[in-house]
């Protein structure tokens, strides 16, 4: 392969790029609306946790324009739609457990009606305590499922014996998606009880199935169309398909079209977030700072159902070692139930969680060490000879961390800067700048095995122009861009020769949500799959009809050479399909080597692990508890980049969203359970205007994936979340300076100027 002819690699704009900025892509609910379109809105319960002792929705049927109304009653199929494990009823038939869950639903003439018509509902109650704190939850031993443990060596022993040793405690905000597009579905019925439903989802197959479930119809009568979302971020593998379900009942009973799309204030009721933690550790080190034991307690707040925290609380287990060995470990992981929206998935998926309580030890180990953190860092990170171990007891087999910590600590200048910092706090008083410099290291991986599976559907037309279907979903990642790539590489056609159509379950079944950051390694490998089927059958009928071997037939530059002759890749299309040959293939992909056995908690359930570490200075206003981030320098390992363009775009901007996370964007309730951060103008994401005045982002180069992932890149979308952890360290370090590095303060996540100056509260007058 020249270079010159590679497609893999070069930095194309998303394929959407100037939809996106014109208005021309469409989402769900820009389509023009069709003849005799109905609208749904959901009326949510007003208590917390308690039961309906009486429901009358008189006045809501009576309502203009109103059309239908319904209740759990109404539901043919299935009530309860769990992904995994029950819990999630589309309507409440029994209990009430959040502020906010659905009770009934309004289908009216327009959007605004149906809104209006929803609030004459007059309910009454019977009420029930609720439960909504974590650390009380927690106490109660109170789960949405079983505690599950991970361990390596004997931790308990350790610290025993340990000379170096201490305690702490760190608790996580969740976070909301705040995707710009909210949930939106739109179900049209079709002839006999079938319906495709157009529908914002990461999950077009889940959306199927329960769509089917609650209609009480086989999965075959239901198409789920997915153009794209305006962001997913995990608030759409499972928390979209209940409106879609809604929406579907209403056009069965209908027979109109139905559109529910949520109001940005009950998606951000109704619809869940990130799980919040509360993180316990107990460690013990060496004189030197190097760990000897670590036992975890990490707590998630899943609210009133298991939804995927089974998974979710796992990967936080799976990155509390974050880049380190941790010779002899033990991690409890708790999954506690409060009575508030079940927690979801978020970019991430539990990791981040976990992965800042150890960057919380190693800071703290430095402290204690008196060590520069960096250099603490650098001891305890893995190798791959002896300390390669994972508390689940995968082996380090690959690890660019060494390369990339040397490499950024020398372009971002962290020694000198680190001085620089600490010099001018002193005579700083009510300004401290505080530096940071922290790895990710991520698994890669769904790590429950079967979901490491793709499908893709590739047709070659016989004018030569390609059309291809795979399983993945576009929520601005840039999935389809990079996916089309790969095709244009093995054909060796220029990427506008290929068109991507909307995610179909009726083209590709069975997929996996869109997720674990693995939509490339796995749709891309199955849109290869697929590629090189027809390619081989394009060979085998070149190789007779021009009486040359199959060895002599070189794709290249949107021409096929066959022997002397060079054909353009459209005549070869066209004289294949005279010659009857197919032109169209599926493709299959299953992630090689994986395997892990939930019950000894031991396997290795990552194919391969993403790598990056990032620096960030900070300043802080000691009076006021405000913090701005000065300055970030990020590298990050996405093996040999698919797109580079793509992959920068989703380095900053998941550093940008993990930023928010941990500094500006706090969930808050009332005593009662009702979520008073329900829109913009009180739940805070980061403007433009917290940007990094100097952000510099650089993907390693010379990368390489050492497993045979596609054209061996490796997987983008979720790590550089993680980098942000960086930036709270750094404001953690820039506390400490008001006691003179006397004091390594707690500072809980996130790190907002209230939580800043109760820090920085916490330590003044102690130096
Ligand atoms: N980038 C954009 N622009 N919008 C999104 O919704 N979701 C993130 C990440 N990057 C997201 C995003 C999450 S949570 C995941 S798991 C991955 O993209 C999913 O896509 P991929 O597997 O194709 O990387
Ligand atoms: C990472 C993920 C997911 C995951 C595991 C990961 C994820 C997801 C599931 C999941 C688990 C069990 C199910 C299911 C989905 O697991 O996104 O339907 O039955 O949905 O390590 O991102
Ligand atoms: Mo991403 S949290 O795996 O959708």
């Amino acid at each position: 392969m020249s270079i010159e002819t590679s497609k893999v690699g070069l930095p194309l704009a998303h394929d959407s790029a100037r939809g996106h900025v014109t208005g021309a892509a469409a989402y769900v609910d820009d389509r023009v609306p069709l003849e005799g379109q109905f609208h749904a809105c959901i009326g949510g319960s007003a208590v917390t946790r308690g039961r309906v002792t009486r429901m009358d929705l008189t006045r809501v049927r009576a309502a203009a324009g109103v059309v239908d109304v319904i209740t759990a009653d109404d539901i043919p199929g299935v009530l309860d739609i769990g992904p995994v494990f029950p819990g999630d009823p589309l309507l409440v038939a029994d209990e009430i457990e959040y502020r906010g869950q659905p009770l009934f639903a309004v289908l009216a003439t327009s959007h605004e009606l149906a809104r209006r018509a929803v609030l004459l509902a007059d309910i009454e109650y019977e009420t029930l305590e609720p439960v909504l704190d974590l650390r009380q939850a927690m106490d109660a031993r109170y789960y949405v499922r079983p505690p599950h443990r991970m361990q390596r060596g004997d931790a308990h022993a350790a610290l025993e014996k340990a000379t170096r040793r201490f305690e702490g405690e760190l608790s996580v905000g969740g976070q909301e998606h705040f995707y710009l597009e909210g949930q939106a579905s739109l179900a049209i019925p079709g002839e006999d009880g079938s319906m495709t439903i157009y529908t914002s989802t990461q999950n077009p197959t889940e959306a199927q199935k329960l769509a089917a479930a609650v209609l009480d119809v086989p999965m075959h009568r239901i198409d789920v169309v997915t153009r794209r979302m305006g962001g997913g971020f995990g608030g759409k593998e499972t928390h979209g398909s209940p409106w879609s379900c809604i929406a579907a009942l209403f056009a069965r009973r209908s027979g109109h079209p139905v559109s529910c799309r949520l109001s940005r204030r009950d998606d951000m009721v109704m619809t869940g977030k990130r799980h919040n933690f509360l993180n316990q550790y107990d460690v013990a080190h060496d004189d030197d700072g190097r760990l000897e034991a670590i036992r975890y307690h990490l707590a998630g707040q899943c609210g009133s159902s298991p939804d995927l925290s089974d998974a979710i609380v796992d990967r936080a287990m799976f990155h509390c070692d974050n880049a380190y060995f941790i010779p002899d470990v033990l991690i409890d992981g708790l999954r506690c139930k409060t009575h508030t929206v079940s927690a979801t998935a978020f970019r991430g998926f539990g990791g981040p969680q976990g992965m800042i309580a150890m960057e919380a030890v190693m800071d703290e180990i430095a402290f204690r060490a008196g060590k520069d953190p960096l250099d603490v860092r650098r001891l305890n990170l893995y190798d791959t000879n002896e300390r390669n171990v994972t508390p689940y007891h995968q082996k380090i087999e690959s690890f660019s961390l060494p390369r990339i910590l040397d490499l950024l600590e020398e372009e971002s200048d962290y020694r000198a800067r680190r001085a620089a910092i600490r010099e001018a706090n002193a005579s700083s008083p009510v300004l401290k700048r505080g530096i940071a410099l922290t790895p990710v290291k991520f698994g890669i991986s769904f790590t429950v095995s079967h979901l490491n599976q793709a499908g893709a559907l590739v047709h070659v037309y016989s004018d030569g122009s390609i059309h291809l279907n795979h399983g993945g979903t576009e929520m601005g990642q840039g999935l389809m861009t990079k996916v089309r790539q790969v095709v244009a590489e093995e054909f060796q056609v220029s990427p506008e020769r290929i068109v991507v159509s909307a995610t179909r379950t009726d083209k590709v079944p069975n997929t996996s949500p869109t997720a674990a950051s693995s939509g490339t390694d796995i749709n891309g490998m199955a849109a290869l799959n697929a590629v090189r089927t027809i390619r081989g059958r394009m060979v085998d009928f070149l190789a007779r009809k021009y009486s040359v071997d199959g060895a002599e037939i070189v794709f290249q530059d949107d021409q096929v050479r066959v022997g002397g002759e060079i054909l353009d890749f459209s005549r070869v299309a066209k004289e294949a399909w005279l010659g009857r040959v197919s032109l169209s293939a599926t493709g299959f992909y299953r992630t090689p080597k994986i395997h892990y056995d939930r019950e000894s908690a031991s396997g290795r359930p990552f194919f391969y692990f993403a790598n990056g570490a990032a620096v960030s200075e900070v300043v802080i206003d000691t009076l006021t508890g405000e913090s701005r981030v000065l300055r970030v320098d990020i590298l990050h390992d996405v093996g040999r980049s698919i797109n580079p363009a793509i992959d920068i775009g989703q380095v900053e901007g998941g550093f940008i969203q993990g930023l928010g996370w941990l500094t500006c964007e706090e969930l808050k309730w009332d005593a009662s359970g009702r979520l008073l951060t329900d829109g913009p103008a009180t739940y805070k994401i980061p403007a433009i205007s917290d940007t990094p005045p100097v952000f510099n982002t650089r993907l390693l180069e010379a990368a390489d994936n050492d497993e045979e992932t596609i054209f061996r890149s490796k997987a983008v979308g979720e790590p550089p979340l993680m980098l942000a952890i960086s930036a709270w360290c750094a404001i953690r370090d820039a506390v400490s300076a008001v006691s003179g590095y006397r004091e390594l303060p707690v500072l809980n996540a996130p790190a907002t100027p209230e939580e800043i100056l109760r820090a920085v509260e916490s330590i003044r007058g102690m130096s």
